[in-house]
Parts: C-alpha cells; structure tokens; sequence
C-alpha cells in the first residue's frame, strides 16, 4: 500500500540518493516507476530486495503516478513536470524551473510546512512543488528558528560549496586533479575552468548584471519567499571549495528584538533537523566531513556579533549535505508531508 511513486533522473547522482533515502526512511509506495533519458533506458538498478528497469521518460510515463520526485535539470522539469501534474502527480521538483514562479510552494518541512497546504495525493488534481536550492535550505534550517524567535531583518551568507553542488562529474574530477597535481601533472579541467583542487573560486553560475552570480541571488529570493517576508535584506557571497559534498556557510545575523547567544543556543538544540556542535574550549565546530552523508545540518561558532550593540547580531557557521538535506532527504520530506 502507499502512493506510486515515479523517480524522474534516477541515474544521476541525485537520483541514486533518492533510493538511498527511500530506503533509508521505509518510505511506503504501492509502485516505483525509475525514469530516465532514452539513453539509460533499459539498465538495471537494485532497490531494496528488487531489480528494477529504468523506463525512457516521455510524456505518457505519469499516468498512474501519485509522487513524481525530478531531478534531471532545469529543462526537463519545465518540459515533464506541467505534464506529470496535468495527469494527477504531485511533482517534487529539485530543479530552480519552478522555484520563484508564484503559487508555487517553495518548501522545507521544518520551516514552513504551511505553504503546501491543500495539496493532496490521490485525488486526480496534480500540483508542482519546489524544493529549494541546497545552500537555501542549509541556511534556513539554522536561521528560521532563531528568526521565528527575535526576527531577522538582514542577513550575510558566506558560502563554502562543494563539488557536488555541480554534480557527480565535478566530484570526479575533484578527486583526479587531486592525484594529478600530486603526482606533478596538469590538472584536468573539463567541468571548471581552473584547477579546483587545493585551490578555491567564485561559484560558477552565471553573473547577473548587479554583479551577484545566480547562486547568491537564488539566496536573496528564497529566503524571502520560504519566509513569506519580503522585507528581509539578505546578501551572499558563494564560493565553490575542494570538499566532496557538504557545504558550510558563514551566517550573519542581525535581528529586531535582542537575542543573546545562550538562547541562540537552546533554541537550535531543541530545533528539528539541526544539531549544534559548539565546543569552544575544544575548538570544536560543524565541518563538511562530519556531516557528510548525514541528515542533520550543524551549527556551531554561535557567538555575539561584537559589530551591532544590545544583542542585535549574531554569528554562525553551518555545514549540511548537498546531496541529502540540501537536495533528496528535503524533497522526501516534502513527500512524506503528502501521505
Ligand atoms: C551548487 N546549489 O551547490 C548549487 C547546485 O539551483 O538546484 C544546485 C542548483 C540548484 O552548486
């Protein structure tokens, strides 16, 4: 029993963590559709104590589908997703096609369940959801409940991101270059256009005419809309690191009622998803390889912000994975929400 549920872009990266996290979370289905390019068609994938054969996607894949979960890029998603809620899906899309367009819920089940209300799976009427982009909701996870507490009104993002932001190929040629400049050869640059390894650059999407690449600008409209606040001044600065799959961001924090950083600190312990990992005597803070493939975001360096008078600031650092709470564990939340 459970809804049937369709995995749009299974052999991608994303899509393999899809399974893991289906499988991981005992997600209850009825039926698993795989689906694919043409190209991948036919191959076999093991899920759970069955094989299963990846079916080409096109437009008649999502007929007796409940959940679609997509993550194969922009244009697939603006091409398939319409059509898969036109047929009755519930799509949950991982891509930015969707994200900003208005009546669109922009969610994370920790921070704002509410905009998803009303819809519902199994009644013939589809719906496209949007899960937020990774550095969003690694962000907000540790800044709403602070937020909800003594309210934001303008926050500074720093983002350390790693190569599986940019996909299994730019983590590949991660680790290749890595050997390569060891062993004293040029290093391979087919995804960037400069070494990646022990070396670190501005994130790769596009710059906009205000300067801002597309990453930062993707901070500055979601949180607006994930917080329904379109006062909130936000800024961001995205760097792409030499780290395999967590990002960590540095969270600046200015807020209209005073928040000291003991109370800071109990509300992030207490809140869902996030864990607070703050040892000052030992200098132990969050780090990308602690919460690589984990499904909590850290937060620690919890700490006055000595810039802004009577408690007004704070700082933090926060690492999550790209992979699982930045792109399938949110998006699976979002469907565990619909049953
Ligand atoms: C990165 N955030 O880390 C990007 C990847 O809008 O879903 C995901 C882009 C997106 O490079």
């Amino acid at each position: 029993s459970g809804p049937s549920i369709a995995v749009v872009g299974v052999t991608g990266a994303v899509g393999q963590e899809f399974l893991s996290v289906l499988s991981d979370r005992d997600f209850p289905y009825r039926s698993l559709k795989l689906l694919a390019s043409k190209r991948s068609a036919g191959k076999s994938i093991s899920f759970q104590d069955r094989t299963l054969t990846v079916q080409e996607l096109t437009a008649d894949s999502f007929d007796d589908v409940d959940i679609a979960l997509f993550s194969a890029g922009g244009s697939i998603s603006k091409q398939f997703g319409p059509i898969a809620a036109d047929k009755g899906a519930v799509v949950v899309d991982n891509s930015s096609a969707f994200r900003m367009v208005d009546g669109v819920p922009l969610v994370i089940p920790e921070v704002n369940p509410e905009a998803m209300a009303g819809i519902k799976i199994g009644n013939k009427k589809g719906a496209l959801i949007a899960n937020p982009n990774c550095s969003t909701i690694i962000c907000l996870m540790a800044a709403t409940p602070l937020h909800r507490h003594a309210k934001v009104t303008r926050m500074v993002v720093s983002t350390y991101q790693a190569a599986s932001g940019a996909g299994a190929a730019a983590m590949h040629e991660l680790e290749l270059q890595t050997r390569e400049v060891l062993e004293g050869k040029p290093p391979t640059c087919n995804i960037f256009k400069q070494q990646y390894a022990f070396n670190l650059f501005s994130h790769n999407a596009p710059v906009l005419e205000n300067g801002y690449n597309e990453e930062e600008m993707k901070m500055v409209k979601e949180t607006r809309k994930i917080w329904n606040d379109m006062n909130v001044k936000v800024t961001a600065t995205c760097i792409r690191v030499p780290v395999m799959r967590a990002h960590a961001e540095s969270v600046n924090l200015q807020f209209e009622k005073p928040l000291d950083e003991d109370t800071a600190r109990e509300i992030l312990k207490t809140a869902p998803g996030v864990v607070v990992i703050d040892d000052q005597t030992s200098n132990r803070f969050p780090a990308p390889l602690e919460v690589s493939n984990k499904d909590e975001v850290a937060v620690g360096r919890i700490r006055q912000d000595v810039s802004q008078e009577g408690n007004h600031g704070l700082d933090m650092f926060v690492c999550g994975d790209q992979v699982r709470k930045g792109a399938t564990l949110n998006a699976v939340q979002i469907a565990e929400l619909l049953l």
